[in-house]
């Protein structure tokens, strides 16, 4: 499509804006077919920057630059006119002064190439939660990636309108190509002129230099996370880091759950659980993210506001998620994994045994001799979800689903239990916002080890931190009744020899169930300082081989393990200062009297 073809004035100029300042060879506005799509992957071929992956039809392989492998925390900002709105866990540089440093960095950083209009939707093209956005990219991988990930294209902005709003973004790899100069085959800035910037007050992203995951693709963490959890609070919804999933017990009767966890948790993984208790069903709605806003009879519903999966590829496998290996049978494009000597993709931990030789991540020659990964540990599969065998026929559902259960979580290898269930929303929050997880298993039960990540938000929160909390009480209170409940969960503790304690994977549909129970009234629990807890006899254990002591272990509350850790937790509230809510102060107390 021609820009002249763009009937929304202030879209229009602001797209004429940007080329005038990043001076791009040609502009061109995606209309969201297939034949564009197959167009823009045939020119990367071409290229050599897409490969034919062998068995997979339709899909590609991509090598990213060696400093361009995952989303750059530290040269990611939230850039609001005070610091203080940012809040203490956001990088902040004051807006006037971030805009002149990038307006810099943009002029004329799309020389040679195409500027790409991409209108998208996140959320269903109309749904009252969806919104759209229009990401100004100069990298054809970024178009495709984006046909997977949301909804791209004319019907967009056919719901635009002449005057509709927009939240727009602007991507540019940062690597201008001189006239007659080669292109490198990932083209970015160097790591010192990344900037992935959000300007939540005026729901912009400015995002130079990188062409990897969230840095890129403008839709996923920077307006569905950090954007929308700006509007959502000042719009009363909530925009969360959370999958969504819908089990059906034996009768019939549905539940929905939305669960955090931070990264390398085994959120896809649960996301597409398979229950092995006989009778219960599991469906995906969402691996990522969810958008909730309170419906008309006062519950709370959730959409995916994405259309694919972008997930990490290692450690994926038939055994440790079935359902995500055949949602990667065609259509999809790999990036950083490893390619066999027949064409065929591979990762660490795909396979039992790894090829004897293949191409890296970094196009050079492998064997397993080489002593290094084969595929980068952040190589990714983006597919779409329509193809997971399990998702659910709700997911597109305009409305979404009402979410009946809410469940935080870390990797811990002792001190947290395998499950315990919060005695009320504010105490919910209070273990949200404390939430935790080991980011070495260097040495187990350190908790100098401990990266607090509050509702797995913490690279993702849009504004201060404390605000957010506050945000969450706020929504316990509106919900009233009809919150849900919420549970706090943890797959990862260890026995002396250092093996994990709890089977895990499909097996977890047990702690699902005893939540839903929980729901119905129908499961017992005990009380213990750190909150409800399961007894044996409470949990369907039938048909699961383990022992008692295994047992006794996971539902174990180490008192004194958590009275340790209150030091922590108090260092961790006190750098919100006067925007940590009352109610976590006051929940963080009585914690601490019932450890005694
Ligand atoms: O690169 S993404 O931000 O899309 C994925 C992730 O890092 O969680
Ligand atoms: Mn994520």
């Amino acid at each position: 499509m021609d820009i002249s073809e763009i009937k929304h004035a202030k879209l229009k100029k602001w797209v004429e804006e940007t080329a005038a300042l990043c001076t791009p060879k040609n502009i061109y506005v995606c209309d969201g077919s297939k034949a564009e799509y197959d167009r823009l992957m045939g020119h990367m071929k071409d290229i050599g920057m897409a490969l034919p992956v062998t068995g997979r039809p339709n899909s590609f392989h991509f090598r990213s630059d060696p400093s361009d492998v995952a989303r750059v925390e530290d040269r990611t900002y939230i850039s609001t006119r005070s610091k203080d709105e940012a809040g203490p866990t956001n990088n902040w540089i004051d807006p006037s002064e971030l805009k002149k440093i990038m307006l810099g960095l943009y002029k004329g950083c799309m020389k040679g190439r195409t500027l790409y209009v991409i209108p998208f939707s996140m959320g269903p093209i109309g749904s009252p939660i969806s919104k759209v956005g229009i990401e100004i990219s100069d990298s054809p991988y970024v178009v495709c990636n984006m046909h997977i990930m949301t909804r791209v294209g004319s019907r967009v902005l056919d719901v635009l309108g002449t005057d509709g709003e927009f939240i727009p973004c602007v991507h540019s790899i940062g690597a201008p190509l001189e006239e007659g100069q080669k292109d490198a085959k990932w083209p970015c800035a160097p790591i010192e002129s990344k900037y992935i910037s959000h300007f939540p007050e005026e729901n912009l992203i400015w995002s130079y230099g990188s062409g990897y995951g969230g840095n890129a693709l403008l839709g996923k963490k920077c307006l569905a996370l950090r954007i929308a959890s700006a509007m959502a609070r000042r719009e009363g919804w909530m925009a969360e880091h959370m999958l969504i999933l819908r089990l059906t017990n034996p009768e019939g009767r549905r539940y929905h759950i939305a669960a955090a966890f931070p990264s390398a948790c085994g959120k896809t993984n649960l996301a597409m659980l398979q229950p092995t208790i006989p009778g219960w069903k599991a469906e995906c709605i969402g691996d990522d993210i969810a958008w909730m806003k309170i419906g008309k009879d006062g519950r709370l519903y959730a959409i995916n506001p994405e259309a694919g999966f972008f997930g990490v590829a290692p450690g994926t496998s038939y055994d440790s998620n079935p359902m995500a290996m055949d949602s990667l049978k065609e259509n999809v494009i790999f990036t950083n994994c490893a390619i066999k000597d027949n064409g065929e993709v591979w990762w660490e931990g795909m396979t039992k045994d790894a090829p004897a030789h293949a191409i890296d991540w970094k196009g050079k020659d492998w064997t397993p001799a080489s002593g290094t990964d084969a595929a980068h540990p952040n190589a990714r599969f983006t597919a779409p979800a329509s193809q997971c065998p399990v998702i659910s026929p709700d997911w597109e559902n305009p409305e979404g689903v009402p979410i009946d259960i809410f469940i935080f979580g870390g990797r811990r290898a002792c001190v947290v239990p395998l499950v315990h269930e919060a005695t009320s929303w504010q105490h919910g929050v209070f273990m949200g916002a404390t939430a935790a997880s080991e980011t070495t298993a260097a040495n187990i039960c350190d908790i100098g080890n401990l990266r607090r990540d509050p509702f797995a938000m913490k690279p993702f929160c849009g504004y201060n931190m404390g605000d957010y909390f506050k945000h969450w009480v706020d929504m316990g209170r509106k919900l009233g009744e009809k919150a849900p409940r919420i549970f706090y969960v943890n797959w990862f503790i260890k026995n002396a020899e250092g093996k994990f304690v709890w089977p895990g994977f499909g097996e977890n549909s047990r702690v699902l169930k005893w939540m839903c129970d929980r729901i119905d009234g129908k499961a017992g629990a005990v009380e213990t300082p750190i909150g409800l807890l399961p007894t044996k006899a409470d949990l369907d254990l039938a048909g699961l081989n383990i022992s008692d002591n295994a047992l006794n272990q996971l539902l174990f509350v180490d008192q004194d393990a958590y009275r340790a850790e209150i030091p922590d937790m108090e260092k961790h509230f006190n750098q919100f200062g006067d925007r940590l809510p009352q109610e976590l102060k006051a929940e963080l107390e009585a914690l601490k009297k019932r450890l005694g």
